[in-house]
């Protein structure tokens, strides 16, 4: 017990949080009266496929955008450089970097990195994803490009700046050579790439560029955003790789950037899948529980993530006109894995299941297995329909637990790469 209790006080430390005024008790969660998915706004019911997709799904993307995430502009036609490739990792992988800009070479550019497997003779899946600490901490391999743009504090960044010393210093989070021998790709770009993550952010960010300057509305897209903007922007690049079978890449992010990969997911459906790992408030989790974090709290810590708007329900997240299982179903038919850690309560582990159970609905009505438990699964007894979810024990983080899970349900939704 006392234990749990130190490891609880540790993974809210380590979460930047102070633990006092968090709620922690499950009977004063509350949060069970949910917008009703299937439901248009008039009240009607949604009963058939069709009027899921062509009229509710749109309804409810445009009410994250006006009330949460804010408006994505149109994208514009990326322009890219392939700038290295290279065989890399003893002969296992072939290492591509590409140079992508977003909106014409003056805005920032965005840094992709690519691992193919070597021995693919076939278009291969892949998996994209952010990272925090630029490529280069992905894997120490020392052809990877140096990020040379601003970073959090961190091992091995100075002044926020990337040292040499911070290689590899997010290669846990990345089994790259797992995930190879697998069959398949991984794709990554770092998010400070798209907006420098702090308060003050937005100018450095490719928003100016992409929106065509910097007037703000309530509805004005933020950090998130821009870094679902990016995901979708590098798929377009792995559109044009025919290493890769582009009709099967996995969207994928940790916290923050499981938030992202949440929203990208949800407003490009090129994404053939979907994953969250312990993505929490504004991510999987439902909103209107009040466990760990809240709306209140992540607007105030991070103002410059969400659209201005989001802030309106500080306090009242029961007046949002969505919660985030509505996020979850816009995947939907598509396959969406949802993962939580049992130390990770700041995260909230159970309000994160019940967000994708409440999404199950909209996979039945769509004539697919949606999450195939009406239970809250145990540790390490992953559950994988359409709908997949797994807790594992630890903390906050992405482990290679983690990732032979995503693996697993990649295999099992489109089959194992030959
Ligand atoms: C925390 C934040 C969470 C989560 C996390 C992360 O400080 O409160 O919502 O996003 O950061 O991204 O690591």
């Amino acid at each position: 017990m006392i234990r749990y209790a130190i490891a609880f006080v540790f993974v809210l430390a380590l979460a930047g949080q102070n633990p006092s005024g968090a709620n922690y008790d499950e009977a004063k969660a509350g949060g069970e009266d949910l917008p009703g998915l299937l439901q248009f706004a008039d009240g009607s019911p949604v009963k058939t496929a069709d009027q899921w997709r062509k009229r509710r799904r749109p309804e409810i993307l445009a009410l994250f955008e006006k009330h949460v995430y804010g408006r994505t502009p149109a994208a514009r036609r990326i322009e890219y450089e392939v700038t290295s490739s290279q065989e890399a990792l003893g002969g296992l992988a072939r290492r591509k970097q590409v140079t992508i800009w977003t909106a014409g070479r003056k805005a920032p550019a965005m840094h992709l990195l690519l691992y193919l497997p070597r021995e693919s003779s076939k278009p291969v899946p892949a998996f994209l994803g952010l990272n925090f600490n630029g490529n280069h901490a992905v894997h120490t391999d020392p052809g990877i490009v140096l990020s040379g743009n601003w970073m959090r504090p961190g091992k091995g960044v100075v002044e926020h700046r990337a040292t040499e010393a911070s290689r590899g210093s997010e290669s846990s989070r990345w089994p790259v050579e797992t995930i190879l021998r697998r069959g398949y790709a991984l794709a990554t770009v770092y998010y400070g790439d798209l907006f420098p993550d702090h308060k003050d952010g937005l100018p450095d960010s490719i928003i100016p560029a992409v929106s065509g300057g910097v007037a703000r509305e309530s509805d004005s897209w933020n950090a998130i955003g821009a870094w679902a903007y990016g995901l979708s922007r590098a798929l377009d690049y792995l559109e044009k790789e025919r290493a890769i079978d582009a009709k099967h890449v996995a969207v994928i992010g940790h916290s923050r950037l499981g938030k992202a990969a949440l929203w990208a997911g949800a407003q490009d459906t090129r994404f053939a899948l979907v994953i969250s790992n312990n993505s929490g408030e504004g991510g999987a989790a439902l909103a209107r529980r009040n466990f760990g974090e809240t709306t209140a709290r992540i607007n105030t810590a991070f103002p410059h993530w969400f659209a201005a708007s989001f802030q309106n329900y500080n306090g009242r997240p029961e007046q949002l006109p969505v919660d985030q299982h509505m996020l979850l179903a816009l995947a939907a038919p598509r396959p969406v894995y949802v993962a939580s850690a049992q130390e990770d309560l700041w995260a909230d582990p159970r309000g994160e299941f019940l967000s994708a159970q409440a999404a199950d609905p909209v996979y039945r009505l769509l004539g697919v297995e949606g999450l195939p438990v009406s239970q809250m699964p145990r540790i390490h007894e992953p559950a994988m329909g359409r709908v997949g979810y797994h807790i594992r024990e630890g903390k906050h983080d992405v482990t290679d637990y983690d990732w032979e899970q995503f693996l697993n349900f990649a295999d099992k939704s489109w089959g194992k790469p030959q």
